[in-house]
């Protein structure tokens, strides 16, 4: 075997064997470079005669030529190679499941949602919503509401007193959300149509009550309001919120301070099965109070009762809650546990609207 052909297996054999990128420039360094064997080999040809040139010259550079060549292809070759590796090592799972979002874990509490339930219903119709102070003044809560001073109603309430400040005035817990809508009509001209929804606080703890329980209040206001839109009013909102075509309601006379006529609304109802249904049977359960706003509170809201008059209704959040989705014990709605939020919430994302569903 020539010299020559033997330098090309070798070198052959070494680019073969280089297993990486710095492997392969060290081969062509050694056969290509300044000092490489095949750059001494064409060092050589000026010492030679033509004809040894003619035939020897071309020897080398076909041998150069291969080994050039070879060197190329396996550097590129080392090149995928890495790619290819790479790729394989940094490949992600896409079908990993990803952990849920606050947004799909977080819960809705069904006071909350029964609140923004109401809030749909009633400002489809085109109530807004008032909020006020949840420690109220003594005149706010009972004498501006027509609580006479010194009356029982006042105590009836079971009202949960602050100590006297150092005029001897008794700050409240609001006993009812009713002192927001005296501070709608100071504040605002007729027409008033408005929902008051909020905390509200009375000594009374057990299955069915809670020293801080749930009202919402509403109160329309105009030159001529009276019981029939009163009536209609109540009779739309109670066939959405309850999500039935046809409620049949029963108006009883009753007594509130602040309303004169005053009733109590029973819808009908069917409590034979598991679950109570509304709109048939011949069952009726008490919802809400009612009644046309007494002259002396409008006259304390700053209004002429000889040119206005309203309506105004109260209901309780929490038994309606406990009514309408199930929830046998009151007390488990203030206790913070997740696992009852969990069973009970309800999906943030959910909003309740008239034409989405109210809790679908
Ligand atoms: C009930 C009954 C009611 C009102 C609340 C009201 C407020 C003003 C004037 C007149 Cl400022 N009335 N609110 C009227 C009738 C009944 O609540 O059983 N609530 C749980």
């Amino acid at each position: 075997m020539s010299e020559l052909e033997t330098l090309e297996r070798t070198l052959l054999a070494d680019i073969d064997a280089a297993g990486d990128e710095g492997s392969i420039e060290a081969v062509r360094v050694n056969a290509l470079g300044k000092k490489g064997s095949i750059s001494e080999l064409l060092k050589t040809l000026g010492t030679m005669t033509p004809e040894e040139r003619q035939t020897r010259g071309a020897q080398i550079n076909a041998l150069k030529s291969t080994v050039a060549d070879a060197i190329a292809a396996r550097k590129s070759a080392l090149k995928d190679q890495a790619i290819a590796e790479r790729l394989a090592r940094e490949t992600v799972d896409i079908s990993l499941p990803v952990r849920s979002s606050p947004a799909e874990r977080g819960r809705i509490h069904p006071i909350s949602q029964i609140v923004d339930e109401i809030t749909a219903i009633f400002g489809d119709m085109g109530f807004s919503i008032a909020e006020g102070p949840d420690i109220e003044t003594d005149y706010y809560n009972f004498t501006a509401l027509n609580f006479p001073e010194g009356h029982p109603a006042r105590e009836m309430h079971d009202t949960f007193f602050f100590n006297p400040d150092e005029k001897g005035e008794r700050k409240v817990l609001r006993t009812h959300t009713s002192p927001v809508q005296i501070r709608t009509m100071e504040a605002q001209k007729p027409p008033i149509r408005i929902i008051i929804p909020g905390k509200t606080y009375r000594q009374d703890s057990d299955a069915t009550h809670s020293p801080m329980f749930h009202q919402v209040e509403g109160l329309v206001i105009d030159k001529a309001a009276n019981v029939a839109n009163m009536r209609w009013v109540l009779e739309e909102f109670c066939k959405a919120f309850f999500e039935v075509d046809q409620v049949t309601m029963r108006f009883r006379p009753s007594f509130f301070p602040f309303t004169e006529p005053s009733f109590e609304v029973d819808i009908q109802c069917d409590r034979s099965g598991p679950i109570v249904k509304f709109g048939e049977g011949t069952d009726w359960m008490e919802i809400l109070g009612c009644g046309m706003v007494h002259p002396n509170v409008l006259r304390a809201g700053g209004l002429d009762p000889d040119e206005y008059q309203g309506f105004a209704w109260g209901m309780g959040l929490d038994r309606i809650a406990m009514l309408k989705y199930g929830m046998p014990d009151l007390r488990d709605f203030f206790n913070a546990d997740v696992r009852w939020m969990t069973h009970y919430g309800f999906r943030p994302l959910d909003m309740p609207t008239l034409f989405g569903g109210l809790s679908a």
